[in-house]
């Protein structure tokens, strides 16, 4: 199974559409959204092709491939419109023994750490930067975000295959690797 990871469309039709792009492009099995799909959010400017209608439309059109949580912009007029649930706080992968806990970040974060075992990874995207933390017991990653990356980061998106995850740009840079 190949992931596509993502995180912080935040309504954006424009860097949504090089989403959907990529993942054809990496031709992966599941699309996993960490939250912040829609709304731009009161503290952040508007991104580049605000169109919250056109994203709708897009993920909607693909929505048995999308696996997605909740973030800290979304509401209950979020899951009205869109055709996937939206509304849960986290979502599990499991990669052999490891798990992988997937969640937006403004819950379950490094200084409030879900139950996890030696070796598992938390997953949230949230801070709109990219991040491949190791903490010892555990590693806190993090795709960064699709529309409005934060302290010089790109717009990217990152891969998970056979334990293996990448982080890439929508140049289709790699930017990092890792294995679980
Ligand atoms: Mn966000």
């Amino acid at each position: 199974m190949k992931w596509l990871i993502a995180s912080d469309i935040h309504g954006s039709a424009y860097w949504c559409e090089k989403l959907l792009a990529a993942y054809k492009t990496e031709a992966a099995d599941r699309l996993l959204l960490l939250g912040d799909v829609l709304y731009h959010g009161p503290r952040n400017d508007l991104p580049e092709g605000y169109a919250p209608k056109q994203v709708i439309a897009m993920l909607n059109a693909m929505k048995e491939d999308i696996l997605c949580v909740r973030g800290n912009c979304e509401a209950e007029v979020d899951q009205m419109v869109l055709d996937f649930p939206v509304l849960a706080d986290y979502a599990l992968l499991c990669e052999g023994t490891k798990l992988i806990y997937c969640t937006h970040g403004h819950v379950y974060n490094n200084a409030k750490l879900p139950p996890l075992r030696n070796g598992d990874v938390l997953l949230h995207g949230h801070t709109h930067i990219p991040a491949w933390e190791d903490h010892g017991s555990y590693r806190y990653l993090n795709p960064g975000s699709v529309s409005i990356p934060k302290e010089g980061s790109w717009h990217g998106y990152m891969l998970l295959e056979d334990g293996k995850f990448i982080w890439k740009d929508f140049e289709g840079n790699v930017q990092h690797e890792m294995e679980l």
